[in-house]
């Protein structure tokens, strides 16, 4: 099936259902990746710099974790988009003389050369092994005797239902070795007003990066949707500690398929669920480890914790 089948399948199912849901996962095309790089740099959202702050300044501490023994690894990295965020981890251990094949996964072959690049520049030592691919469907080969570390920032994981992330979780648990790690990065509860804000910045930012799946079925799927007639809201459940977001009609509308051949009534007011941004506490670390399988080793976060990098045991 090809990547135009799968999305044509995701619309018709996702805007007929009676809560209409496009998944996020179809944000990222060439200007949606633009776009997620100026939310990353926004005052509004931390995510990126503490955990970027956390690697650097823990990276000691962090490697020594992950390589007690000096033993040779192989440091998976689902997601590695440019590899910014993993360069200091890489220094620590090369400076700690681990033996380590760095394994980038991305589904951008443009984000692997920037990182392939920028690895040439402040590490030339590295070992990098990157791997073109969806990390839902793909997992590079590993030698016998070299640990694995499966590694995933970004808070990416909160992106999926809790049966998503379990199941995401249970797979990379499935291809790890007793002995071998995971270690993720996970955005933590906090005041609700600055979860909210994080994704409705003050510059539009995350409002264009959410409409530009509207921009992206027009053009892929020969839709007709008028972006004026959406906009963009962003609410924090307390309750369930998740970041939701959604397009809004903002008209009684049809809005018209090419491809698919069929229109999509629109009430005014109504909405397309498009992303969930999962918080966890330490407790739901805990639960989430114990769930797919694995033993929580170690957790940080920043003074104010507001951020985690939790290593987790198979
Ligand atoms: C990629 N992911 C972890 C981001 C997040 O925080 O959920 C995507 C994002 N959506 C809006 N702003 C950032």
């Amino acid at each position: 099936m090809t990547d135009r089948d799968r999305l044509t399948e995701h619309v018709l199912q996702g805007l007929t259902r009676p809560q209409k849901a496009l998944s996020s996962a179809w944000f990222y095309d060439d200007e949606g990746s633009r776009l997620f790089q100026q939310i990353m740099a926004l005052p509004e959202y931390y995510l990126t710099r503490l955990e970027h702050e956390l690697l650097r300044s823990r990276a000691d501490e962090l490697s020594r974790w992950i390589d007690p023994r000096c033993s040779p690894i192989d440091l998976i990295e689902l997601g590695s988009g440019d590899g910014a965020k993993t360069l200091s981890l890489c220094q620590a251990l090369a400076q700690r003389e681990v033996d380590c094949i760095y394994r980038p996964m991305d589904v951008s072959a443009h984000a692997l050369a920037d990182l392939s690049r920028r690895f040439d520049t402040y590490l030339p030592r590295m070992a990098i092994e990157p791997v073109l691919g969806d990390y839902f469907e793909h997992w590079p080969q590993i030698a016998e005797g070299r640990r694995q570390v499966a590694m995933l920032l970004g808070s990416n994981l909160g992106n999926l239902d809790e049966h998503g992330a379990v199941k995401l979780l249970q797979r990379v648990h499935s291809h790890l070795r007793p002995g071998d790690l995971v270690l993720l990065g996970l955005d933590l509860v906090k005041d609700p007003a600055m979860l909210r804000a994080a994704y409705d910045d003050s510059q539009g930012v995350t409002a264009a990066f959410n409409l530009n799946l509207l921009t992206r079925l027009n053009r892929e799927l020969g839709m007709d949707f008028d972006l004026a007639k959406f906009r963009h809201y962003a609410s924090y459940c307390p309750l369930e500690h998740v970041a939701r977001s959604f397009l809004v009609s903002q008209v009684d509308q049809v809005v018209n398929s090419k491809t698919l051949d069929r229109g999509f009534v629109f009430l005014a007011g109504e909405t397309i669920y498009t992303e969930q941004s999962q918080k966890y506490t330490m407790a739901s670390i805990e639960h989430l480890a114990a769930q797919s399988g694995f033993d929580n080793t170690c957790t940080l976060t920043d003074p104010r914790g507001w951020y985690a990098i939790t290593v987790w045991h198979r």
